[in-house]
Parts: C-alpha cells; structure tokens; sequence
C-alpha cells in the first residue's frame, strides 16, 4: 500500500543538500529511546539516499562531516554547551546545531534526555524532507504541553467504539494481537509527532477489558507498553469503577470503604510490578450508565482520590473524565440543560482532587460537534489540574467518510479566550498549566486510526492526526504551517497539490458545517450511529440534544434572563457577550438562542435565509472539492488519488441528502419560501 506510512515516506527526491553529511552517525550513549532515534535516523537517511549511513560509537575518533546523537550530560563541543539555552529547556526539550569545523559540516541533535534526541531526530528528518539547508541549522525546541496523549476507544472483541478506519490495532477476539509490527508503526508515527501517553483501550470498559488490570492480562500490557516506551510514550488504561464487585470478591465499590481502598492498592502494586512506568488511569465514571461514586452518595473527589492514593506510591495519574450529564433528563423541561452538566458537577470541588488526579475535558458542554461553544470548565479551577479533550475521530463530523480537516476548530478552540485570569487567558494557556502552575495538564484525543492499511479510512484524515499532534506539542502553529508541513511529508512538494489540497483542507470544517446542523444548534443525526441526517432523531428522547424547532422558530435558550442560566458560567466578558442576541456570533446563534425563523442574522439573513443558503452552498462547495482533487490525477500514485476521490463522490451524495432533509424539514415548519425560488423539496 501507499498509504500506509502516513507522513514518514522519506523520498528519494525530497533530498537536495547534506548528502556527504549524511553518511556517519556518531551516537555514544545507548538506551532504548535512544537506540530507537538511531534506527530512526539510520531507516530515515538510507530511504532518502539509498545507502546506510556509518555508525561511530565514539565521538572522540569522528571526523568530517557526520551528524550526532547526544543528551546533554555528554561531552559536547563548547561552543554548542555554552549557548547557554539549551540547558533551560525541560526535559522533552532539544537543540539541532550545525557547527562548521575544517571545511566539514557537523550536526549535532542534543536532548536533555534520550527522549529529547528521539524528538530532534524526527525534527532533522521533516527538515531533510523539505530539503532544508543543514549547514545553516539552529532550532531549540521543547513541548508547551507536558501530557500530549491519545485515547483509543478500543474493545478487546476487536471493535472500536466510533472506529471508522477498521478494527483495533491492539485486539482481536477476546485478548491481544499476536503479531506487534502494527503497533510498533504506530509508536513510530505518534514519537514523530510528539505523542507521549496512550490509553489502548475504551473508556467504557466491558467485562473482558476489566480483566486488563489483572495477572491475565498484565503480561500483554507490558509487551505493548514496551514498545510504547521504546518511543517515549507511556501507557494507560481506561477502568471500570465497579471492579472491586465485577472482579473481586467484594459487593461494593464505595471508594471510602477500606476493603475497596485496600483492593486498589493491591491492583496497583501488581499493574507496576509487570509496567514500573505505567501511566494510570482513564476513568469515566457516573456517565451513561457507567459505575461511579455518586452510587455511594460519594463526590467525585472522593471517588477520583481513591484511585488517587493507589497510583500515587508509583507515580501515577488518575485521569477523570469531566463527561458527566444526566443521560435520562426530561425532554419536556426547558430549563434542564445538559450543557451545564460538566461545569455544575465539577466547578464546586475545585482544590479537592489530590496533585495526582486530572480533570479531562471534552473541548464542549456537549459532545464533539462540528461547531459548539467551548466549555466553560476550562480555566475555571485554578486548584485542579485540567486537561483538554478532542476528538480526533469524525464522529459527528462525517466518521471519515466526509473530508473534515479539524486543526482549524482546534484552533479557535485552544486560541479562545476564557478570561478567567483577565485577557489573555486562552484554553492553551490553561491546559498547558502557564495559568495555574498544574503539577499535571495537557491535551488528549480520541484518535482515529485502526487495522485499515492507511490507518485512518479517509486518506486526508491522516492530517487531523498529524496536525493534533503538531498542536499538542505546540499549540502556536499556524493552521497553514501545519497543513503545508503534512502536504510535504504526505506527497512531496508539488504546487499543484500544495495549493489544491491546501484550500481543500482549510475550507473542509466549514463546508462540512454548511450542509450539516445550522448555527451551532448540533446534533440532527440519526440516533445511535450518529451518521446522516435526522432532524428529530434525539429530539424526543432523554439523551438532552434539543434544538426546540417548532413552526414559528428554533433553538435552546440558554440565558440567564428567562433560559437555562447557562451563560453565567463564562467569565463576564463571555458571559454579556452570549447572553446577548445581538452581540452573539452568528455560529452559536442557536446554541445560546430561540429565535423566529425571521431573526436577522449579524450577517444581514434571516435565519431561515441562512439554513437555505448555507445549504445550497455546502454542496456546491463539496463539488469544488472534487474538481480541486481531479486537477492532481497523475500528480501521485492511483491508489490514494482513486481512495480520495472515491470518498469524496460518496461525500457528495450524502451532501445533498443532508441539504434536501434539512431545507424541506424547515421549508415545511416555516412555511418560509427561498428567496432564490430554488426547489427545496
Ligand atoms: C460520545 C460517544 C460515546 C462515548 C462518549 C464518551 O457517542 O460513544 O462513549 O462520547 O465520551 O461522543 O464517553
């Protein structure tokens, strides 16, 4: 296959410079994060340039031009050590530095730490494939965020829970995958990204996944996490509360019971007897349907420290997932409003959680839709360690079918301002812990890859991959600078496909947006599967997805003058900002408003204007996409244009089903013509 090295291709032609540079590697100290930077740096130059490079183990005999692997505590050339700020940078942190030395370039990659140097040989080998001038190279570089993690929502029988790329990479039926050479790809390809932390299985854990903390399975997690930590990633699992009960011999999982206590502590002393640097747990607790403390009438706090005080001899992290609403609310109160759910919960115990305990918050109050506010928990506990939690995983943004480029979202996401400390203070800001100085924070995602040999389904949604993990590590990247660093990587340095795809890309999120649910009100997909268009497929149910639409207008009224008092969890400047009819963007119109389909937008439309035209526009949008990618037949191998491409006609279609559904669902509550005449049903 084609696809399936993602953006670690190294072409032949991509090399321009630094050929006889090329050909030694001086490398003294050996680990297995360092030994995995070799190899990366070996496989990475012959592919470039056809043969392997020397390897000189000791520094003191190199001469010419090499390239060399070093952590700092090494002895280095002055002039490199006295530069003075590469001792600051943390522990992730490297420098690339070419010295010149008797007409010879030599280039070295230093790390505070092997995993420093993993992360620097990557660095060099994206800039070899841009054909950098390496003569002339100086980077110093380190990570804003210190958990740069990914959750797969894996099930032991092999299935993923919104999986659209295939089956698990870690299981199949009932236990492990016996053959690694997938997984070890995948260490590869997250470690060239800046991934650190994986939890390999589904936060909702079934019966077989809850044996995974037990002598039965420990063995087979520590093979994964071997591999992992050859790349400097760390390992989770994701728990059931209810453990103590569903395998121990106990009938309660009352976290302040002391047989409950003592039966974690137990777990924990043989999870780190097979994985001394296991990372910890996942827990999604009390959220449809799953076990959790409020069964004990015992907070969330009380619930996350048990499990807490059995890592933390160990030095692990208790990551508690803030997704906790009333999944049984009742659709005929107007004033219930599940987007409060996260904030009422959790905001009240804030300092209660131990140092090792981390909030993890999904970027919404609701659920990773195209477009919704950005939660009002982030930045509001300055006693608690957060972290930040996307969706990698086209769930509910076209589950890989569609072509949906989601660093743009992130990025309004991580640049918003939740004024919490007074201006400036941005989500990433916070999730990084530069606001609060958190012992732990971060950003996590639920990925999107499984057994599908180009990993993702959809070829181009490699991109959310490679750009998650780009922003993890620093989330100041510019959109453009991401994109154009993929499209290099993935297929080379053509204009053509530079510009096409690049406007294919940038645009995708809203195209996607245009012809789906309108104006931020979310949801209008089929139930259960979350795919296609059903207007009221959650609208009479108790899962609290409402979008209210009723003949004489539509959306959730979440005011605090007669709604659901939602707003006030902003920080006032938010806060008056959605609040307000007319100051509120036009995005989230009906995320925070009920209007008459009459209302005029900010933009001058009417809201029923609006959904028509967005509408229509969407698919005529898709139809560019597709025009976009004909014009690069020929310019990349027929398997991932044919791949591409068939993809996007299957969006096309689909496309128009969602416009049709849409506009004649609102043409007929309305009774509102299109100004344009156009048919609508
Ligand atoms: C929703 C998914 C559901 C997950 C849940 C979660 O529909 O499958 O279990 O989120 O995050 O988006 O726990």
């Amino acid at each position: 296959s084609t696809a399936d090295r993602c953006w670690l291709r190294y072409s032949h032609q991509a090399l321009r410079t630094g050929m006889e540079l090329l050909s030694s590697i001086v490398v003294q100290h050996s680990s297995a994060v360092m030994d995995s930077a070799l190899q990366e740096m070996v496989y990475g130059i012959k592919e470039m340039r056809g043969a392997e490079p020397d390897i000189c183990r000791d520094p003191a005999s190199a001469s010419g031009s090499f390239v060399r692997l070093a952590i700092l505590d090494e002895a280095l050339p002055e002039a490199w050590t006295q530069a003075g700020q590469i001792q600051g940078l943390n522990e992730e942190g490297y420098g690339i530095h070419a010295v010149q030395q008797d007409g010879a370039v030599q280039l070295y990659v230093v790390g505070r730490t092997d995993r420093g140097v993993l992360y620097g040989v990557f660095h060099l080998l994206r800039l070899l494939q841009s054909g950098a001038d390496l003569a002339a190279l100086h980077v110093l570089e380190q990570p804003r965020n210190r958990l740069r993690m990914l959750n797969h929502w894996d099930n032991m029988d092999g299935s993923i829970e919104r999986g659209y790329a295939g089956n698990s990479i870690f299981f199949e039926e009932g236990r492990f995958v016996r053959d690694d050479s997938r997984i070890r790809d995948y260490a590869r390809m997250l470690a060239s990204i800046g991934i650190n932390s994986v939890s390999i299985n589904n936060v909702n854990v079934h019966r077989t996944e809850t044996l995974l903390i037990t002598p039965e399975f420990l063995p087979d997690v520590a093979r994964v996490a071997d591999i992992f930590r050859s790349y400097g990633i760390t390992t989770y699992l994701s728990i059931n509360y209810a453990s103590p009960i569903t395998i121990g011999d106990l009938n309660t999982a009352d976290p302040l019971d002391d047989r409950v206590r003592a039966w974690w502590k137990e777990r924990a002393s043989d999870i780190y007897s097979y994985i001394p640097d296991f990372g910890g747990f996942v827990v999604k607790a009390d959220s449809e349907h799953r076990p959790g403390p409020f069964t004990y009438n015992r907070t969330h706090a009380e619930g996350a420290n048990m499990l807490g005080e059995a890592l933390r001899p160990y030095g692990g992290v208790v990551i508690w997932r803030c997704f906790v609403y009333n999944c049984l609310q009742d659709w005929r109160d107007r004033k219930t409003d599940r987007a409060r759910a996260a904030y009422d919960h959790f905001k009240p115990l804030d300092g209660q959680f131990l140092e090792n305990v981390i909030l993890q918050i999904k970027n919404g109050p609701m659920d990773f839709q195209v477009r919704e506010a950005v939660s009002p928990l982030l930045g509001a506990m300055p006693k608690t360690n957060q972290m930040l939690e996307f969706q990698i995983t086209q769930e509910y943004t076209g589950q890989q079918k569609h072509l949906c480029y989601l660093v743009p979202q992130w990025k309004e996401i991580l640049d918003f301002d939740t004024y919490t400390t007074g201006e400036g203070a941005t989500v990433k800001r916070a999730v990084s812990g530069e606001l609060y100085r958190y012992a732990h924070s971060g950003i996590t995602a639920v990925v999107n890859v499984g057994s599908d040999d180009n990993w993702t389904g959809h070829t181009l949604a490699q991109a959310n991959l490679y750009g998650y993990g780009r922003l993890t590590w620093n989330p100041d990247l510019t959109e453009e600078e991401i994109t154009s660093e993929w499209i290099h990587l993935t297929f080379g340095a053509s204009a053509d496909i530079h510009r096409e795809l690049g406007a294919m890309l940038a645009e995708s999120w809203r195209i996607y947006e245009s012809y789906t649910a309108p104006l931020g009100v979310g949801w209008m997909v089929n139930p259960g599967h979350h795919y296609g268009p059903n207007v009221d497929g959650y609208e009479y149910s108790v899962w609290g997805t409402y979008h209210y639409a009723d003949c004489h207008g539509i959306g959730v009224n979440r005011t605090v003058k007669d709604g659901t008092g939602y707003t006030a969890q902003y920080f006032p400047e938010n806060a008056d900002l959605y609040e307000s009819l007319d100051a509120c963007p036009d995005e989230l119109l009906l995320f925070f408003h009920h209007v008459p389909y009459t209302h005029v937008l900010r933009s001058g439309k009417t809201v029923i204007q609006h959904i028509y035209d967005s509408h229509f526009e969407g698919v005529e949008k898709v139809q560019e996409l597709i025009l976009r990618w004909s014009k690069l037949e020929g310019q990349m191998d027929h398997e991932r244009y044919t791949g591409v491409m068939s993809r996007l006609e299957h969006q096309l279609e689909h496309a128009k089903e969602w416009r049709d559904v849409i506009n004649t669902y609102f043409y007929r509550k309305s009774g509102i013509p299109d100004q344009q005449g156009r048919t609508i049903y």
